[in-house]
């Protein structure tokens, strides 16, 4: 039997949280080093309440160093699955909902091209400047062509940036081009780290 239902039955007034149905909303933090950080093209992702819910956190660092390059004709950002290799790479993070995370993994293509993976980001809370560190969702590239580590490595990304390299946006993208294949290799994860 149930406390409502006891207390019922023992002729108890019930009181109104007893038999309350709480759902709770799973909440995940993702670390964005690209185009879904703040003013960069593609943060109206997160930003857009139709996709589900985000929450600004603050600042973050990886803890470890990975290769951050611009790659593609269309100039996208990765961040290669290779730690130990390129910068302690900045970047933004963020609490969203399951539904938010869905949608980013569509916009990632999760797990065909991007791969999210957990890590540890060191991160300053934009509210109290307290320094954390949280295991976050990272896109990361990890069946990559060995060729894209000869490109600059960054330590932060911005499509305007002095890379001159802008990032272009999906709509303007040639539909028969296969972008993908310019930076897929065919090496497993652990060939890589
Ligand atoms: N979007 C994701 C991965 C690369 C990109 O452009 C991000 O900002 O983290």
């Amino acid at each position: 039997m149930s406390s409502a239902l006891m207390i019922k039955f023992l002729g108890l007034p019930v009181p109104k949280q007893i038999g309350y149905v709480h759902t709770t909303r799973m909440m995940h933090k993702v670390f964005v080093y690209g185009t879904l950080k703040r003013d960069e093209p593609n943060n109206y992702w997160l930003s857009d309440k139709k996709n589900g819910h985000s929450a600004y956190i603050g600042e973050g660092t990886t803890t470890k160093k990975y290769p951050l390059i611009i790659a593609t004709k269309y100039n996208i950002p990765f961040l290669i699955f290779k730690p130990g290799t390129g910068n302690l790479v900045k970047g933004e993070v963020y609490q969203v909902d399951d539904a938010m995370l869905g949608k980013l993994d569509i916009l990632e293509d999760h797990p065909n091209y991007y791969v999210r993976e957990l890590d540890d980001i060191n991160t300053i809370k934009d509210k109290s400047n307290e320094e954390v560190m949280f295991k976050c969702w990272v896109y990361f590239l990890k069946k990559f062509k060995p060729e894209l580590l000869r490109r600059p490595m960054l330590e932060s990304y911005s499509s305007l940036g002095p890379h001159g390299l802008p990032y272009m946006d999906r709509s303007k993208r040639d539909p028969y081009h296969n972008y993908k294949s310019e930076i897929k290799g065919d090496n497993e994860p652990s060939d890589s780290s």
